[in-house]
């Protein structure tokens, strides 16, 4: 893609962006770590489906292994859910994985459609992380990663069929955000999230999500802002999953792991007080 080298002040433009991106350059929590080893995709979002109950039994030597592959398991299928929304992508297509971690959605999006991706990130260790993933895997040719802020990614208009936040929206304005994408897309072009959002019905933020935005430097948005975001950048809902009930059993697990951080009691009780909502919306350019 076209673009000017952007140094870090062009990037990081305030200091809440500022230490966004330092809470993610230090971060190296086993949870993500661990999990990635398994089979060399790291992801940075939650899973999705019922977890084999068997792993908690077993040889107590092995038990924390199985919980940890069971984990990455449940998360790999996340991602899978989301570019199940992203259409027919084809070889020549381009598309964007916006903050886009140490790069696991990106890998399986190329792996899946052999299709261009960019990704990108305000975090640099993220971004070279992910950059080495790239020639590690051979595929250094057709998946980058890019020091960007994804309000402002210079990339060209309409150079994407399709981009997606995979649990990153919930770190930038979804106007801004949504104008970018809008500008990016191609003319039918596909934008997918995945996130979780506060329930408009329930009220204002509670407790359990502001522990969450605490928890990772965030601002966790009510589930409207993302329809009126996307109704004034000519992005059209297509469709919308309620994932809440299928990503409860993988904080059932990781609680029970041992790589729990501590926000696992919050979204529990968040998604079973219905303050909070697992969410994935699929729209289009238009
Ligand atoms: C991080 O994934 C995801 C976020 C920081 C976004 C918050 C998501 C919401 C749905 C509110 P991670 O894999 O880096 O987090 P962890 O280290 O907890 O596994
Ligand atoms: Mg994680």
């Amino acid at each position: 893609m076209t673009s000017t080298m952007p140094t870090a002040d062009h990037v990081l433009r305030t200091d809440y962006q500022k230490s966004v991106a330092r809470y993610w350059n230090a971060e190296h929590d086993p949870v993500n770590i661990r999990l990635g080893e398994v089979d060399g995709l790291f992801h940075h979002h939650y899973g999705v489906g019922d977890y084999d109950p068997s792993v908690l039994e077993g040889p107590e030597e092995t038990r924390d292994a199985r919980i940890i592959e069971e984990m990455h398991r449940l998360e790999t299928a996340q991602a899978d859910v989301l570019l199940d929304h992203l259409g027919d992508i084809g070889p020549l297509d381009r598309v964007m994985d916006t903050g886009s971690g140490r790069g696991g959605t990106s890998f399986m999006a190329n792996r899946r459609f052999g299709c261009r991706v960019d990704g990108v990130s305000i975090s640099q260790k993220q971004v070279d992380f992910a950059n080495a993933q790239a020639e590690e895997r051979g595929v250094a040719d057709k998946v980058a990663f890019h020091f960007r802020n994804m309000l402002d990614t210079g990339f060209a208009a309409g150079s994407l069929r399709a981009s997606w936040n995979n649990e990153s929206t919930m770190y930038v304005d979804l106007f801004e955000l949504f104008r970018e994408q809008a500008r990016l897309l191609e003319h039918g072009g596909r934008y997918v999230t995945i996130t979780g959002c506060y329930n408009d019905v329930t009220g204002g933020r509670s407790k359990a999500v502001s522990r969450i935005d605490e928890h990772y430097t965030c601002n966790i948005h009510p589930r409207s802002a993302y329809f009126r975001a996307m109704a004034a950048n000519d992005l059209v809902p297509i469709n919308v999953v309620d994932l809440t009930d299928q990503t409860i059993p993988y904080w059932e697990l990781r609680a029970q792991s041992s790589v729990a951080t501590g926000v696992e009691n919050p979204f529990l009780t968040a998604y079973e007080e219905g303050s909070f909502h697992y969410l994935l919306i699929a729209a289009d350019r238009v």
